[in-house]
């Protein structure tokens, strides 16, 4: 027997955008062979060299189609209230109003797909059923690496489960009529006027964060923007790590991590579960327990190569769709930071003919690589547990290159809920805005929040308090720091797995750690740093916490938070409270 609300509503969306046939993907072998097929016949998709790349395909975007748009995403909840001070909120009728109409015929002459897919593994109690309408073969494409498609959702979905609705239509992206609006009492996503990433494949941001933040809350749970990673030590003891940055903060290198050869052979192993994307719930032992609901990665091109990032890279040799990067000779893709030596000629995302001698960028900044998960060489055998894994600490992070240190960890879950509620980051090139200006991004949230930011940090607090002594440890790490000549001290990268390890032995109760002011601290022989053969003075400003700066640093938390009003959680107050007085004495 058919889900007979999703099929009213298949039939409704195409009255109203008249496709020329619809098509329900399944999807199989066949269906995305088609599909290739139709986008390399109609000039969408370059296949790429099968030998080096095979089944791989490389799409440009138009021009002004390029990145996630947070200027016209909205939040549509009843009230304004809801959605807060850090999202754009447009009351659900109003936005129905300005967006409905463009729907009518938008389809006309195009095939609409509908798309079944699962977000998290089959079987799950964690996992939720997304469908999303479609006009783009290539969102179809994308979606199918991204998420788990077709029947095993279908089947998962049963005659009358629940399902987020996601409609999209290509429109003519016009960067003006674009608008990503989510409906949380309808619990569906519009989106209209883009074909690009967090935009278009509307599981990813749109369900998985911003409206299962909002499922999270009323259902006691908590959707992140979270890495998941799996730590086992020598003596076979695995650990979970789940872990927020803002972006340009190496995420994905994090998730992905390969550590240093001494912790190889000393017999470390890392996995990856997820580089974007946590589900947490409560597991029966009253345990927090993470899922990765996604099945790819949508992962940024620049920047990765053979040194920063060995499985991202080998994640993407097969089997991926390219979006923006550039094109060589041998139709093979290329893109800054690739190889120290660019290609002699290639064409350039814009899909012109490009030299290094040309200036310009070859491969667009916010360039990707869509790549199924499993093809990570350090993808989990977790990966598909239906239980998920449970979370033993969770970290977050920034870009200082000032006042926080390498690492220190939260005294309890609410002082660690205000380290995230107070994260922030520096801007890098590659944002808007002035480079070094500091930018708040609550726990990574800040354009992913799918309600009032205040709320969401009362949530965590309500969680907390629900698991009691339970709950995962929290840390705060910076791998930014410079000296005063302005270069990074700590080397990062591999290394990164030297904090992990201290973070690891705390959750094991043998890592030392003294008190400090703003947390607690390891001292600096307990993260046995000899293999790096650092300065003593970068070691003493790895670790140093400078009262000045920290004066600074909390009286600015302080003009931050006068955005939430009286809606600020009377647990965040405290934390600052107890933070200045720590500090000022
Ligand atoms: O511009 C986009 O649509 C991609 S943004 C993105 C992609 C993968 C993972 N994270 C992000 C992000 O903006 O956080
Ligand atoms: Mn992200």
């Amino acid at each position: 027997m058919a889900h007979q609300a999703l099929e009213k509503w298949v039939e409704q969306i195409a009255q109203i955008t008249q496709p020329k046939t619809l098509h329900w993907c399944d999807g199989s072998e066949e269906e995305i062979e088609s599909l290739y097929e139709l986008m390399t016949s109609d000039g969408t998709l370059t296949k790429l060299n099968e030998s080096k790349h095979p089944n791989s395909y490389l799409a440009r975007s138009d021009v002004n189609d390029v990145a996630r748009v947070e200027g016209r995403t909205f939040i549509c909840s009843a009230l304004k209230e809801d959605a807060g001070p850090t999202n754009n909120w447009m009351a659900p009728e109003e936005m129905h109003a300005v967006i409905d109409p463009l729907f009518e015929g938008c389809m006309d002459g195009r095939v609409m797909y509908v798309i079944p897919y699962l977000m998290g593994p089959a079987g799950s109690p964690l996992s939720k059923v997304g469908i999303e309408i479609t006009d783009s073969p290539y969102v179809v494409a994308n979606m199918r690496i991204m998420t788990r498609m077709g029947k095993v959702a279908l089947d998962e979905l049963g005659e009358d489960g629940d399902f987020v609705k996601g409609l999209h239509s290509t429109g003519d992206l016009a960067p003006d009529q674009r608008y990503i609006s989510h409906f949380p009492d309808e619990n569906l996503i519009m989106s209209y006027s883009s074909n690009y990433g967090g935009n278009a494949l509307l599981g990813k941001k749109c369900f998985a964060l911003r409206l299962a933040s909002v499922l999270g809350k009323r259902e006691g749970w908590l959707a992140e923007h979270m890495l998941i990673l799996g730590i086992t030590s020598p003596e076979g003891k695995k650990r979970h790590i789940c872990a927020a940055f803002p972006s340009a903060c190496g995420k994905t290198n994090l998730a992905m991590l390969v550590p240093p050869q001494e912790f190889l052979d000393a017999g470390w192993k890392v996995e990856t579960i997820g580089d974007d994307i946590a589900w947490l719930k409560f597991g029966p032992d009253g345990k927090l327990y993470a899922i990765n609901p996604e099945f790819g990665f949508f992962g940024v091109a620049p920047g990765t190569s053979m040194e920063t990032n060995p499985n991202a890279l080998l994640s993407c040799r097969a089997n991926t769709l390219f979006t923006n990067v550039a094109l060589c000779p041998d139709n093979t893709v290329w893109w800054e930071g690739l190889t120290e030596e660019p290609p002699v000629s290639a064409i350039d995302w814009k899909g012109n003919p490009w030299t290094p001698e040309s200036g310009d960028k070859a491969a667009h900044p916010n360039s990707r690589f869509t790549a199924p998960a499993k093809q990570c060489p350090s993808i989990s055998g977790d990966f598909d547990s239906p239980a998920g894994v449970p979370v033993d600490a969770i970290v977050f992070g920034g870009r200082r290159s000032t006042t926080t240190p390498l690492v220190y960890e939260a005294f309890n879950w609410q002082h660690g809920t205000y380290l995230g509620a107070t994260m922030t980051s520096e801007k890098t090139a590659a944002a808007a805005g002035k480079v070094g200006e500091l930018r708040h991004d609550p726990m990574a949230m800040l354009p992913f929040c799918g309600y009032h930011m205040a709320d969401y940090w009362q949530h965590w607090l309500d969680i907390g308090e629900k698991g009691g002594d339970k709950m995962p440890r929290i840390f705060h790490v910076n791998w930014f720091r410079k000296d005063s000549e302005g270069r990074f001290v700590w080397p990062g990268f591999r290394d990164n797995m030297h904090v992990l390890k201290w973070i690891v032995d705390r959750c094991d109760g043998i890592g030392k750690a003294k008190e400090t002011p703003i947390g607690l601290m390891p001292d600096p022989d307990s993260l046995d740093l000899e293999q790096l053969e650092l300065e003593p003075e970068d070691v003493e400003l790895l670790f140093s916490v400078d009262k000045e700066e920290w004066k600074e640093e909390v009286a600015e938390q302080a003009e931050y938070f006068k955005n939430f009003g009286d809606k600020l959680p009377g647990g965040i107050q405290d934390e600052l409270d107890a933070l200045k007085s720590r500090i000022d004495n």
